[in-house]
């Protein structure tokens, strides 16, 4: 069977750990892109990448590229391309300069990886997802944005923390815009099996502290931007989109939180925003379509509400050119 392709557009902080990580679970040949300045870049983590996979034990190909030919019949595109965010700002800081830079790439993806399936990071995840679809025209299924697989993880890595259980037990859900209205779902979240307020009941913890590591969940970027001074997360932000690339490439049907284009579901029309989908080789073959107490729809609203007014700010940005 030929090895898979993958293409990585941004070879920066997240792009390099991508290219680690998907020859480490040996998901296929690896291109990483980046604009004319950053070739160096591309080129010398690939060539690093590839002298490790001795000492690893794995066989795939790597080259860096500012030559977006060289990502022609890539099955997955991971877009990183763009500024992440300083001390002080928001992700919605970046959509000025993102905005342009989702334009452009998403030129180049369509032109050239017309089959491909394309995960978007590069933030406000939410708008450049979308606009990343518009550009390119890809069906739907096709286009998806890696936010909730990392939120959840932040949030599962903090209540296992509090409950001293293993990771692997405790499962999370965290919905919505991938921004300061994201919706951590106590009610869905368990440790195995147990529903959070359950463990509230049987006295693990209270709900204090629950509120506590919603909050420490919903900051969690801005946490490790305010520690690493000069950039935002990349280790675990890789890894999240690599299960997701994962997924699609085995049919592994998992159902993860990721920024998909509703069409009804949970009363939106025409917009990506953050819910759990089925991931498999169809791309997102599902929506899956949750129930909502009054509180619950009250924060999934107000988080549809974020996420519109940044999509009209980048198309007035994509207009203006
Ligand atoms: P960084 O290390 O700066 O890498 C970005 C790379 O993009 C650089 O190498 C740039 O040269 C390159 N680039 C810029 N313009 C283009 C272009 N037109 N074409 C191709 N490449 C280009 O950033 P990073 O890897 O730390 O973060 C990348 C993005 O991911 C940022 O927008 C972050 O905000 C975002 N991010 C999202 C999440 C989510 O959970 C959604 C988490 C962490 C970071």
């Amino acid at each position: 069977m030929a090895r898979k392709k993958i293409a990585l557009i941004g070879a920066g902080q997240i792009g390099g750990t991508l290219a680690l990580l998907a020859g480490q679970k040996d998901l296929g040949d690896i291109v990483l892109f980046d604009i004319p300045q950053a070739e160096g870049t591309a080129k010398g983590k690939a060539l690093d990448i590839a002298q490790l996979s001795p000492v690893a034990g794995f066989d795939a190909n790597y080259a860096g590229s500012s030559n977006y030919k060289d990502i022609a019949g890539a099955d997955v595109v991971i877009v990183t391309a763009g500024v992440p965010r300083k001390p002080g700002m928001t992700r919605d800081d970046l959509v000025g300069i993102n905005a342009k830079v989702i334009n452009a790439v998403g030129k180049g993806i369509k032109e050239n990886a017309p089959d491909a399936f394309v995960i978007v990071i590069t933030n406000p995840l939410d708008a450049m997802v979308g606009l990343m679809q518009e550009v390119t025209g890809f069906p739907a299924n096709r286009v998806v944005g890696m936010a909730g697989v990392l939120d959840s993880a932040r949030f599962r890595l903090f209540l296992a923390e509090e409950f001293k259980v293993s990771v692997q037990d405790v499962t999370a859900f965290v919905l919505g815009g991938h921004g300061d209205t994201m919706v951590p779902l106590i009610r869905y979240s368990t440790v195995a099996g147990i529903p959070l307020p359950d463990l509230v009941k049987m006295g693990w913890t209270t709900q204090e502290k629950l509120d506590k590591i919603v909050q420490r969940t919903r900051d969690g970027g801005a946490e490790i931007v305010g520690l690493l001074g000069n950039g935002s997360a990349f280790y675990a932000p890789a890894a999240s989109a690599i299960s997701m690339a994962e997924a699609y490439l085995k049919d592994k049907k998992r159902v993860i939180p990721c920024a998909a284009l509703l069409n009804g579901e949970y009363g939106v029309k025409g917009l990506y925003i953050g819910v759990p989908v089925v991931i498999g080789k169809g791309g997102v073959e599902k929506v899956v379509e949750v129930s909502f107490n009054a509180d619950e729809k009250a924060m999934f609203d107000k988080s549809v509400a974020a996420v519109k007014s940044l999509v009209e700010a980048t198309k007035k940005i994509v207009a203006a050119g």
